[in-house]
């Protein structure tokens, strides 16, 4: 019989979670994935997306060698070649754009597929070095980073056990049942104690049907709630007097504003009525021990920012970042904050290049001058994950763009290569995990050899650059070496744990937060209730105009407000693998599905001026009157289209150039 062995690594998908995970390999295969027991935070739990994760890796679907375009774009057409004539391939047509229209006709374009440091990073200090067009990496979490930073600077959030203690927790735009599954494991545990929980989310999600109080919020409409809570509990004097005075500035201003503003305001933009708005005012101030977990989710719109903004000076204001038993504000941990030049090198940038933001790679596609004449996709899905995906589609179709895409499977955006090169997955990698929902961070080995011909982000950047020429000392760095320089900055690492201990395996805790939470004292900085950052900027929460869904002209033609969050089975588009005869369904409110005679099980087609997709109805009443939920970034596939994103816009948020994936306008219709 053949022996089993276990070996660790950690789940390298974007989820806040970061699980310790321990993979069953026999005969250099995985057979297994669980949890690791050992993890601290984790523990040996992990979701049912990653438990399925070996049929991934082994999959008949994994790209095993590297292979050249023979069909027509989008076709799926390829023909096998050698990594050698991959890199001559790339040497030569590189080389021959950047002499041609030089090095800003050529477009990197990556994300967060994989989180590992070094992997994630790997390209850049290839594109740095070429003299590339340079990527705003703004697609998740740029919005919310923004928000925060106006009031709280560099503060970490709160350590999620904190939770634990709470009597009241806060899920505010955070589906965490489903995209925090570990966080809500501790909720379930607190509310055992007696803590209630609170969900305020536009739609009836998964977590909202297990809180003890749901409230319903136009989206959008988060700024003028948490203004609207705020102006009520000072009509009641029911702030943390102390710590306004000792540990912010500014407060005096917010409190003149709102005292001085109407109620209607306030109401008319968050959708919830005053006397709802002030249950939640004294429910509030009637449990100190409140900790409020922010979701990303609920910044996808044109007032994102501005909502951040408003809910941390209210948890400001009550004293939650006051650091006692069961309080706590968390958004982002920000646990370990390493040298990030270390990993994408910037200094070899020699002349400054211009910048796209990654939300507009349909524009920067097709109507970018200078045009794009090279694409290189890794660690992504473009054509599924980005907005206005129509559009990028037909920049993908153009006969002059030499497009590059490393992926471990056939995605929709892989069908349209013209060089297609074959990636590792985590298991097959050496990295560093760090976490932006919990406060540990560990190196892993790779646990098996990389699967037919696959390479590593960072095997096949070093590589590249060797085959272009590039011979600075980053481009010869070993992933060791590479990940010893990144942990040498690294703020968080205990002083008594060294690099090279890290490299030994195992979890590290931050020391950016204690048990109190990290306070303002400790970051020798206060709370600003009025920023003076930047001036084209309110210096202070307030309700501001919204986009897309305020549009009157848009309102008559598209009826319907969308949103679209994440789906339990999928992790943004990783994993639409396994459900490519499923299109997704979309919620509709009773009364919005009698009046357009539309039945629950039905497809229908949601469309507006960017595009279309097909989805099966769900009549219920999860959903507010006028307002569509599409859970999900399922594959476009030749059954269906169902790419919720040909709906979704390329409008940035109102802070740090975020996308708008909540904020679309549609109408709905039967398939014809
Ligand atoms: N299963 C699963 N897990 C995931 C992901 C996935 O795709 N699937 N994606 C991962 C990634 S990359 C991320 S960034 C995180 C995101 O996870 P979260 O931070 O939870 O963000 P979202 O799920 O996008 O949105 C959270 C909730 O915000 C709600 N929302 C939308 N608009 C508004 C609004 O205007 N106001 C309020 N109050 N709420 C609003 C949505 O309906 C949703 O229920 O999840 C990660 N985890
Ligand atoms: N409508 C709508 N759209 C959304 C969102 C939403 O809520 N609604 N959420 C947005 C958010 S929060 C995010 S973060 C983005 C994420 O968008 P993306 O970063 O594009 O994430 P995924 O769609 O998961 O695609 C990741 C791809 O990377 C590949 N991959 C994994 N590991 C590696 C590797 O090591 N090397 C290489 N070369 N490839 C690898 C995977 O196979 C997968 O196809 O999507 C956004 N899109
Ligand atoms: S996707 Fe999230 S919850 Fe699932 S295993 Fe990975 S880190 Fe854990
Ligand atoms: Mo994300």
């Amino acid at each position: 019989m053949k022996r089993a062995e276990l070996k660790k690594s950690i789940c390298p998908l974007d989820c806040p979670d970061s699980c310790g995970v321990v993979a069953t390999v026999v005969d250099g295969k995985i057979t297994d994935l669980a949890g690791d027991k050992d993890h601290p935070y984790t523990g040996g739990f992990i979701c049912r997306k990653m438990r399925k994760y070996p049929e991934r890796v082994n999959s008949s679907g994994r790209l095993l060698y590297p292979q050249v375009r023979e069909g027509e774009k989008g076709e799926g057409k390829f023909r096998r070649i050698t990594w050698s004539e991959a890199f001559e391939i790339l040497r030569s047509r590189l080389h021959g754009i950047k002499e041609q229209y030089g090095g800003e006709a050529i477009l990197p374009y990556s994300y967060a597929g994989n989180m590992g440091a070094v992997n994630r990073f790997a390209g850049h200090s290839f594109f740095y070095r070429l003299g590339a067009t340079q990527l705003d990496q703004t697609i998740c979490t740029a919005t919310a980073g923004a928000g925060w930073e106006k009031h709280c600077g560099s503060l970490p959030g709160s350590l999620p056990e904190k939770a634990q203690d709470a009597d009241l927790v806060i899920c505010w735009g955070s589906n965490c049942k489903v995209t925090n599954v570990h966080f809500w494991r501790y909720l379930v545990r607190a509310k055992k104690r007696g803590c209630k929980v609170l969900v305020i989310d536009p739609y009836r999600s998964l977590t909202a049907k297990s809180a003890d109080i749901y409230l319903s919020v136009k989206p959008g409409g988060d700024s003028a709630l948490a203004l609207g809570i705020l102006k009520a509990l000072l009509e009641r004097n029911h702030v943390d007097r102390k710590f306004i005075e000792e540990e912010s500035t500014g407060f005096a201003d917010l409190s003149d504003y709102l005292k001085k503003s109407d109620w209607q305001g306030f109401v008319a933009a968050s959708g919830v009525e005053r006397g709802q708005v002030e249950e939640i005012a004294e429910l509030l101030f009637h449990h100190p021990k409140t900790f409020l977990r922010l979701g990303v989710g609920f910044t996808r719109n044109s007032r994102g920012g501005m909502a951040v903004r408003a809910i941390v000076s209210l948890a400001a204001a009550l004293g939650l970042f006051g650091g006692g038993k069961g309080q706590g504000v968390l958004l982002m941990s920000g646990a370990f904050v390493g040298a990030k030049e270390k990993l994408t090198w910037p200094s070899l940038l020699q002349k400054t290049t211009r910048k796209v933001n990654m939300i507009q790679l349909g524009h920067a596609l097709t109507v970018l001058d200078p045009p794009v004449k090279a694409l290189f996709v890794y660690n992504c899905n473009p054509l599924c994950a980005n907005p206005d995906a129509d559009m990028v589609r037909r920049g993908l179709e153009r006969e002059d763009l030499f497009t590059v895409v490393h992926e471990q499977l056939m995605t929709p955006t892989a069908r349209y290569a013209d060089l297609l090169l074959p990636a590792t997955t985590f298991l097959e990698n050496r990295d560093i995990y760090t976490s932006y929902g919990q406060f540990y961070l560990g190196v892993v080995e790779p646990v098996i050899q990389p699967v037919g011909e696959a390479r590593s982000n960072f095997d096949l950047f070093q590589e590249l650059a060797l085959h272009m020429g590039f011979t600075d000392p980053p481009f010869r760095q070993n992933c060791d070496e590479r990940i010893t320089d990144y942990l040498a900055g690294m703020q968080g690492l205990p002083g008594n744990v060294f690099p090279s201990d890290v490299l030994k395996g195992g979890y590290f805790h931050s020391t950016r937060s204690c048990e109190a939470g990290p306070l303002f004292s400790d970051f020798h900085s206060k709370f600003q209730f009025c920023s003076a950052f930047n001036s084209t900027e309110p210096q202070m929460p307030c309700l501001t105009a919204g986009g897309e869904f305020d549009n009157v002209d848009l309102q008559s033609r598209f009826p319907f407000m969308l949103i679209t969050p994440p789906h339990m089975d999928l992790l943004n588009s990783t994993f639409g693998e396994l459900y490519m005869d499923k299109t997704g369904d979309v919620l509709i409110h009773p009364e919005d599905a009698d009046a357009a005679a539309i039945v629950d099980g039905e497809l229908v087609v949601l469309e507006n001026y960017r595009g279309k997709a097909t989805r099966i109805a769900r009549v219920t009443e999860d959903t507010r009157r006028g307002l569509l939920v599409a859970e999900g970034i399922f594959w476009q596939s030749e059954l269906f289209n169902s790419g919720i994103n040909n709906l979704t816009s390329q409008n940035l948020t109102d802070m740090g150039g975020g996308a708008t994936f909540h904020e679309s306008r549609v109408k709905l219709t039967r398939p014809g």
